[in-house]
């Protein structure tokens, strides 16, 4: 199977670290979703990244979708429980990391218009977004090790992406100040190998 994506994306990167940790073996190709006439758009009309193109051509997408399906098709390490209520505790935790990286992403695109066009209302919302976002992501996890019993699951990975993605692009963001429980979360899931190998690069 082919992963499609490119090498900042926060959503590539939850999907590339879960590949990594079930030890799926996989093709890379990177793309920029942004040109126009990107590649991306012969796999998703939608024209977003991560794209997952299977060895029957099917495109699966977006990210949710993608780690469902990864979860399922490998029995290595499940980081999605089979139980409905720590499933839903999983995926609502994704949710929210996701929410975050969808506000911080918003907040990048919009900064980079020329300053007269900029909306500062939309500014505003995609800020308390991601601050409200964060503090629910630290109240989630509170002084437990992991956000569900004692191993890492798919939360624990959209929760380091979504930070990982904030110190990309948001240096000035002292989240870790603020929530000294995620950067403790995120200093430990930065020694695993599938978060070392996709740290994003510009
Ligand atoms: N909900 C999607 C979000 C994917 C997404 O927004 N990807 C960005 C890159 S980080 C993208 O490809 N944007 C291109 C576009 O919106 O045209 C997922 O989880 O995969």
């Amino acid at each position: 199977m082919k992963l499609v994506t490119s090498l900042t994306s926060p959503y590539g990167r939850k999907v590339r670290v879960v590949l990594a940790e079930k030890k799926i073996p996989y093709n890379l190709q990177v793309e920029n979703p942004w040109l126009p006439d990107s590649p991306v758009l012969a796999v998703n009309p939608l024209g977003k990244v991560p794209v997952l193109v299977l060895e029957d051509g099917v495109s699966v997408f977006d990210s949710r979708v993608i780690v469902e399906y990864l979860d399922h098709v490998s029995p290595v390490g499940h980081l999605i429980p089979a139980e409905l209520k720590s499933r839903m505790v999983v995926r609502g935790v994704e949710a929210l990391a996701d929410g975050v990286t969808d506000a911080a992403v918003a907040l990048y695109l919009e900064r980079k218009r020329p300053p007269g066009q900029q909306s500062a209302d939309w500014l505003l919302l995609q800020e308390r977004t991601l601050f409200r976002g964060l503090e629910a992501l630290s109240e989630a996890l509170g002084e437990n090790a992991w956000y569900l019993g004692n191993a890492m699951t798919l939360a624990d990975v959209a929760s380091g992406c979504a930070l990982g993605y904030l110190d990309l692009r948001f240096p000035d963001i002292d989240w870790r100040s603020a929530h000294p429980n995620l950067a403790k979360l995120a200093a430990k899931l930065a020694t695993r190998a599938a978060f070392k190998d996709t740290v994003p690069v510009v």
